[in-house]
C-alpha cells in the first residue's frame, strides 16, 4: 500500500501532518494511553490532565510535569520528525504540521510554523488571571511557584481537558485541513477532540500511520500499519 501513498504525496500540493504521541514514541517519549509507568499508568488522562486535578493536588500534577520536562530535554527528534522537516525545507509552504504533542520535537527537528494544538510543556503560565500583585516566587519542595501575595499558582502552558485550544493555532489547523489534498495522521489514537475532528473534516485524502488500530481507521482512505520513524522517511524522501 505504500507506493500509492507515495504517489499521493507526490501529487499533493497541500499536505497536513496531524501528529500525536506515537510520533515521538521512537524518541523515547511514552504515549499517553499505552504508558505503563508513572502517573499515566495509574490515572486516565481524563483524570489527570485537568484543571480540577491540578487544583486538588498541585504538587502531584506539577511534579509529574517536571519529570516529563526533564525526560523531554534528554530526548532527540527521530527519523520521522526529520523526514517531515526536510520535506518542508525542500518544498516551502507545501506541508503544515499540526501536532497534539507538547514536546517541541517537531520544532527541534526544524519544522517551521508548527501548530501546537495542545501547547508546550516547556512553558508555564498563571492558573488564574494574573492580578497586579502576581510575581513568580521560588519553586520550593517540587511544588509549583505561587504569588507570595495572593497565592495564584503557576501551571504548565498545556491544554487540559475542558479547556479551549489556542484559538489561532486551531483556526490555522482547521483552514489547513479544509484546504489540503492529503492528510497524514501519525501516531494518534484519534480519541481526543477537536484535534481528531480535523481528520474527519478534510475533503482531502487521509492516511493513518500507526502500528495499532486507531479510532480514525474507519474514516480514512488508507491505513499504513507501521511506525512514524519507519514510514515517514519512505513516504517523504525522494
Ligand atoms: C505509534 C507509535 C509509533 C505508538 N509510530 N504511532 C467531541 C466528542 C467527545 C468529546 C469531546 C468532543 N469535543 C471535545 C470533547 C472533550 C474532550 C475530549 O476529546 N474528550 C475525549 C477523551 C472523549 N476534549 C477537550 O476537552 C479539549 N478541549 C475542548 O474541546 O475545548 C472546547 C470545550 C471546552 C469546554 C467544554 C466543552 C468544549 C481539550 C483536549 C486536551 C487534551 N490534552 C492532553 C494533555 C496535554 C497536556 C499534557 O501533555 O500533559 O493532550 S490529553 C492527551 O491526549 C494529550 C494528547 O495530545 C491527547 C491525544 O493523545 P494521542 O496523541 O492520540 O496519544 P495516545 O496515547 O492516545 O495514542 C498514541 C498512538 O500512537 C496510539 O494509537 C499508538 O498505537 C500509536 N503509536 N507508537 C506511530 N512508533
Amino acid at each position: 500500500m505504500i507506493e500509492p501513498v507515495r504517489q499521493w504525496v507526490r501529487d499533493a500540493s497541500r499536505i497536513v501532518v496531524l501528529s500525536g504521541a506515537g510520533m515521538s514514541a521512537e524518541s523515547g517519549v511514552p504515549t499517553f494511553r499505552d504508558a505503563q509507568t508513572g502517573l499515566w499508568a495509574n490515572f486516565r488522562p481524563e483524570e489527570l490532565a485537568t484543571e480540577q486535578a491540578f487544583r486538588a493536588n498541585p504538587a502531584m500534577v506539577w511534579d509529574w510535569y517536571v519529570s516529563r520536562r526533564r525526560m523531554i530535554e534528554r530526548v532527540q527528534p527521530n527519523a520521522g520528525h526529520f523526514a517531515i522537516a526536510a520535506f518542508q525545507q525542500r518544498h516551502p509552504g507545501r506541508l503544515t504540521v499540526a501536532t497534539q504533542n507538547v514536546d517541541g520535537l517537531h520544532q527541534r527537528a526544524g519544522s517551521p510554523g508548527v501548530l501546537a494544538l495542545h501547547g508546550n510543556i516547556a512553558d508555564d503560565r498563571w492558573l488564574d488571571p494574573p492580578r497586579a500583585c502576581c510575581r513568580q516566587g521560588p519553586v520550593l519542595d517540587g511544588s509549583p511557584s505561587r504569588c507570595a501575595t495572593c497565592g495564584n499558582l503557576r501551571r504548565p502552558a498545556v491544554v487540559w481537558f475542558g479547556e479551549m485550544l489556542p484559538a489561532a493555532e486551531l483556526a490555522a489547523a482547521e483552514e489547513a485541513a479544509a484546504r489540503c489534498e492529503l492528510m497524514l495522521v501519525v501516531g494518534t489514537s484519534g480519541v481526543v477532540y477537536p484535534a481528531a475532528g480535523l481528520a474527519r473534516s478534510t475533503r482531502g485524502r487521509v492516511v493513518v500511520l500507526n502500528p495499532q488500530p486507531s479510532e480514525l481507521d474507519d474514516a480514512v482512505d488508507a491505513v499504513l500499519a507501521g511506525t512514524a520513524a519507519a514510514l515517514l522517511p519512505q513516504l517523504l524522501e525522494e
